[in-house]
């Protein structure tokens, strides 16, 4: 049964059949969710750097990056607000692309993932190493726009929106997890949409 909230539908099923995770409702559009302003990132400029438990670090250009590799991927997004876009077609380099420049320390088992304007997100890197995982720089057949994370975003479909971070401009490999942005104010270290890891409760 569909029960009309606002814009918004309550459903287990969207339109199309597809499920969708407890707690969250289908949205057509896509709203904008950012904690502090938009940074407008200058291509000659941008730059990726690679860093922590790495054999060497490295820093890519934009035309360096983007040669890394090219992969297609329509995938959900659930945001912790609780709407979730259903059908969303990214395009980009697969994580495992940028991975491949360089040799993680055996003991890097986790990702602290840094932004343009100074946001970060924590996530393990086995779930980066998911096929689905992607730097993102085109959505929906059009460039990325820079509400949306514009020139690149993380993109990590089986997590929280807040760990697709926008305007990445690097990573760290870690031996232990530390909270990253949101994860220091409350929020889960994994944030699987399917189980409901919305916060994190130190204590429980
Ligand atoms: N750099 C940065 N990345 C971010 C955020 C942010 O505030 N800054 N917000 C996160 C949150 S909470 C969500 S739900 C998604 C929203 O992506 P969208 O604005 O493209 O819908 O971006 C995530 N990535
Ligand atoms: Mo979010």
């Amino acid at each position: 049964m569909l029960k009309k909230l606002g814009r918004l539908t309550r459903v287990t099923q969207d339109q199309e059949g597809l499920e969708v995770p407890p707690g969250q409702y289908v949205t057509e559009k896509f709203p904008v969710l950012t904690f502090g302003p938009t940074p407008r990132i200058d291509l000659d400029e941008w730059q990726f750097t690679i860093s922590g438990l790495v054999d060497s670090e490295v820093a890519l250009g934009w035309d360096e990056f983007i040669a890394l590799g090219k992969a297609t991927v329509d995938a959900e997004f659930h945001c912790v607000t609780q709407w979730s876009r259903m059908e969303n077609r990214w395009e980009g380099v697969p994580f495992e692309d940028v991975l491949r420049l360089v040799t993680p320390k055996p003991d890097a088992r986790f990702v602290m993932v840094h932004c343009y304007g100074g946001y970060t997100t924590n996530v393990a890197l086995e779930a980066l190493r998911d096929s689905d995982v992607l730097f993102a720089y085109r959505h929906d057949g059009e460039p990325l726009a820079p509400e949306h994370g514009g020139p690149m975003r993380l993109v990590v479909p089986k997590r929280y929106g807040w760990k697709s971070a926008k305007w990445v401009n690097g990573m760290s490999l870690m031996a232990e997890d530390a909270p990253g942005f949101w994860e220091q104010r409350g929020y889960h270290m994994e944030g699987d949409p399917w189980k409901e890891q919305r916060f994190w409760d130190r204590f429980g």
